[in-house]
């Protein structure tokens, strides 16, 4: 059976709620973990495969949702329901000037070579904890852990050397068609030494320069990693929704190692809502703890600003407590790369989060970086 397919009696099972906890007593692990795929492809429904029409509504819905609940702090979107999105414009009432949606090629870097990743390519003197909630929000922040000229060399060195991929699938409930909103690549899988013939997708090993920081994210966290999934933000459309990694074959208290490059993305934290709290216009959705509307705007959030050559660990019980996102911004975002290092403990997880990052329904279109128009282009090979 297919993940879709999966997915699809799955659905006809629970009468089409997957998410209503009450009335499954005793779910599988694989069906908590579709339930997560689901909630986290309705969410980008909203945003990632929508015409123009529908985004100006999502972004004007967007605007309130932001305005009323006071979630976040300095929202470009926000601040009048009035706004619309036209034609790649989001147009301001009089008073303000319009905003382009910048869907722009990448200024040229300078030949900058290859990355070395030695002892000199790594900054620690930023290094500080973060906790909040009584340890709920545990992270490890180094601003600029990776030097000027090897984020350069090391995001220039992605760019041109991967095959990536703009995942899509079906959204089984509105039977829409997904678009993940960002490029995405994936090295690794689990150590548990299986047969070829349990991988649905084959696994692509670790490229040795990424190998390389796999072990010294490794040195550095005391935590081991064997996945990776690589993000690309083209510009301030692209977006990742608010989810936590928290699926169960990432393991109990999983941690998360995650470097970016590139353009400053703004990471928002938002802690999940009790299981057990009431909440009368709460969606079940909301109930998960991964939309939000009202009940949201009670919860704890924490903004920051990852910046090129970031390094943030997620650790504890930060992903079974919290959720994270890049939202989508109107204004000029540049293109953004970002590295999650993981610990993938079965078959079944690695067939998950290849599929969510690489293959989609199988006709997932592949792109290549072009150093002429620089930018993402239809096309294949790469590793
Ligand atoms: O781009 C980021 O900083 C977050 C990426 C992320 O949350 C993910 O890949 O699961």
């Amino acid at each position: 059976m297919t993940d879709t397919q999966k997915i699809a009696s799955l659905f006809a099972k629970t009468g089409g709620s997957t998410t209503n906890a009450g009335k499954s007593p005793k779910k599988s692990l694989e069906e908590i973990e579709l339930e997560k795929v689901l909630a986290l492809s309705e969410a980008e429904a909203k945003v990632a495969d929508m015409d123009d029409e529908a985004r100006i509504k999502a972004a004007i819905e967007q605007s309130l949702i932001e305005e009323q609940s006071k979630e976040v702090k300095g929202e470009e979107v926000g601040g009048s329901s009035k706004r619309r999105l036209e034609d790649g414009l989001l147009v301001g009432p009089s008073s303000s000037p319009p905003k382009k949606v910048h869907r722009t090629e990448e200024p040229k870097d300078e030949e900058v070579g290859d990355p070395s990743l030695d002892d000199d390519s790594f900054d620690s003197r930023s290094e500080r904890n973060i906790e909040k909630l009584n340890g709920s929000l545990d992270l490890l922040y180094c601003k600029g852990w990776i030097r000027s000229q090897e984020r350069k060399r090391l995001r220039n060195w992605m760019l041109n050397e991967l095959a990536w991929h703009r995942v899509t699938y079906i959204q089984p409930r509105s039977k829409q068609r997904i678009i993940t909103p960002r490029f995405t690549a994936t090295f690794g899988k689990d150590d548990t030494g299986s047969p070829d013939h349990l991988y649905k997708f084959p696994p692509k090993p670790f490229p040795p320069l990424l190998d390389r920081l796999r072990k010294i994210l490794e040195e550095k966290t005391g935590a081991r990693f064997n996945a990776i999934i690589i993000n690309y933000y083209a510009d301030g459309k692209d977006s990742i929704s608010y989810h936590s990694d928290d699926e169960a074959f990432l393991g109990k208290s999983p941690t998360i190692a995650s470097i970016s490059l590139g353009a400053s993305r703004d990471f928002y934290l938002r802690r999940k809502a009790p299981a057990n709290q009431s909440v009368p216009d709460a969606t079940s959705n909301e109930k998960m703890g991964t939309k939000g509307k009202g009940p949201a705007a009670q919860r704890p959030t924490e903004k920051m600003v990852l910046e090129d050559g970031d390094l943030l660990v997620m650790k504890g019980r930060t992903q079974a407590d919290w959720e994270h996102s890049i939202p989508k911004r109107t204004s000029y975002v540049g293109g953004r790369i970002n590295m999650t290092f993981r610990r993938v403990m079965n078959v079944s997880g690695t067939n998950n989060f290849i599929r969510y990052n690489r293959m989609g329904d199988g006709d997932s279109p592949q792109f290549r970086w072009s150093e002429k128009t620089r930018q993402m282009v239809p096309g294949s090979g790469g590793i």
